[in-house]
């Protein structure tokens, strides 16, 4: 058997790296929750002022050290201290909310990014440009301020917008990519293909339905109203 040695001092710095690992994390979580707190209220009005409630479910978490890691290795981040990885590595606190339409989407967007303390550092806007996949959602990464015993700090936050339909095609094609270890045969690449297409048609034809129950008028349906974003 091996026997590794392990000095006092060894003990003292993996604790104080754990710790400040901790720590790190501890800020994501923060700026995560002042993000579900906004979603929250901006629900909470819309039911109480609109009779309307936009959004379906929201999901947060922060990543895994293991994801974090992962995506080091990925982006070839060299040398990574906690520094790089704040710059680097955008999205180690996610809120995922999930709309009933695709208009409801971009008011939320506006919403939430219209805020003054909200920062918007970039966009991806995948239901405009879905991915080769078919892969739809609208993806933001803001910075919204945390305050601490230290002072005020910036958190980024990666917020992604869906509709129930994308959010179901998208949780089924990380699974199947999680069974065949990425290496999905192409009749399923392609059913899957067909898939998003079929759910971007039944998005399509759930507002219309809604609207036209609601009164809304058409012009408001086709296209989309175009989002008040500025690609960075
Ligand atoms: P998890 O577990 O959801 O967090 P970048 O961050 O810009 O350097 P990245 O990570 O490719 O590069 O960014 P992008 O395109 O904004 O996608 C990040 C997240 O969007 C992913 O997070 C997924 O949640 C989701 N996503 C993007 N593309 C797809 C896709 O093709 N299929 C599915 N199902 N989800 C997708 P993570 O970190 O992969 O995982």
């Amino acid at each position: 058997m091996t026997t590794i040695q392990v000095s006092e001092d060894d003990i003292r710095q993996t604790r104080e790296l754990r710790d400040e690992f901790q720590k790190f994390l501890r800020e994501y979580e923060f700026g995560m929750r002042e993000v579900e707190t906004k979603i929250s209220i901006l629900r909470d009005e819309f039911l109480h002022d609109h009779a309307y409630n936009p959004i379906e479910h929201v999901k947060s978490r922060i990543k895994t050290p293991d994801s974090i890691v992962e995506k080091i290795a990925r982006k070839g981040i060299e040398e990574p201290d906690f520094e790089r990885i704040r710059e680097e590595i955008t999205d180690i606190a996610g809120v995922r909310v999930t709309c009933s339409f695709v208009a409801d989407v971009y008011q939320l967007f506006d919403l939430l990014t219209q805020q003054d303390d909200v920062t918007v550092r970039a966009v991806k806007d995948y239901i405009k440009t879905p991915k080769t996949n078919g892969y739809k959602s609208l993806h933001v990464i803001i910075e919204v301020p945390v305050f601490l015993s230290t002072g005020p700090l910036l958190v980024p936050v990666e917020v992604q917008f869906r509709t129930i339909a994308m959010d179901f095609w998208a949780s089924l094609e990380h699974k199947i990519y999680y069974k065949f270890s990425n290496q999905v045969p192409s009749h399923l690449v392609e059913s899957l293909s067909d898939a998003a297409d079929a759910a971007a048609e039944l998005d399509s034809r759930m507002e219309r339905l809604h609207r036209e129950a609601h009164g809304v008028p058409q012009r408001q349906l086709d296209p989309p109203p175009p989002p008040r974003i500025v690609e960075v």
